[in-house]
């Protein structure tokens, strides 16, 4: 992770799957401080845009030094991601692709922007989470830490339950119901608890459809079936 704000990302990394995932051995997690290579004394990452205008920019400099000293931690070289709202979209098929990275870089920005030429010079691959507007990439950086570790092999204590979900299978999820059977007048579906898992399935996968036609339509091809084409 490069990032301004590496404290933001502690006790995320450390609680539940992606928690797990790192105890085990699974995932490993650096963090670097952009605000480290600044290159005078006030520790300046950001200046005013050339041609006038709002806000500020983060500077070539620290950025690039930050990089190579990333790259030093570590023989493979990372794949570096820049997270920023003019990115391909994050969706489920390119969180499989990351997955398969054996170490990747998450650059994070802040303010108005990064100087164009971090983009020319280091050439990243730029990914977006979605179509509104964060004032950093970490919040993004941590989205994508999720969705991308939980893929990778025991993290998940059940791999059924990563193959089996919304968007892997590109239908959104059936209802679930947990113990007990009547809860505040309302009750399990009766076939769940029939023992039957022939109709289990069924209904499942019928409850998934309905619900994936009336949320969201745009997961359906043009013949109301799931595409194989997962998270598109
Ligand atoms: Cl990756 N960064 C920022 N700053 N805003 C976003 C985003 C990323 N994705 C959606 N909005």
């Amino acid at each position: 992770m490069l990032t301004l704000f590496p404290e933001v990302f502690g006790p995320f990394v450390g609680a539940s799957i992606v928690g797990r995932a790192q105890a085990a051995g699974k995932v490993e997690f650096a963090f670097t401080n952009v605000r480290d290579f600044a290159r005078d004394r006030h520790r300046t990452v950001d200046d005013k845009p050339f041609g006038g205008g709002p806000g500020m920019v983060l500077m070539c400099g620290p950025v690039y030094d930050a990089y190579e000293h990333v790259r030093s931690l570590h023989p493979a070289e990372p794949q570096l991601i820049m997270l920023t709202p003019q990115g391909e979209r994050l969706t489920q098929r390119v969180v499989e692709e990351l997955a398969q990275a054996e170490r990747l870089a998450l650059l994070c920005g802040h303010y108005e922007g990064f100087d164009e030429r971090i983009r020319e010079g280091l050439q990243p691959r730029e990914i977006s989470i979605g179509d509104y507007v964060l004032s950093g990439g970490e919040g993004a950086a941590l989205v994508l830490i999720d969705a991308v570790v939980r893929l990778l092999p025991g993290a998940v204590g059940c791999e059924e339950s990563v193959a089996d979900e919304s968007f892997s299978s590109g239908l959104l999820e059936y209802p679930q119901y947990t113990r007990p059977r009547a809860y505040r007048g309302m009750e399990v579906p009766e076939i769940l608890v029939s023992g039957d898992h022939g109709k289990v399935a069924a209904w499942r996968h019928a409850q998934a459809l309905a619900r994936t036609q009336q949320r969201r339509p745009d997961l359906l091809g043009p013949d109301g079936k799931a595409g194989c084409d997962s998270g598109a």
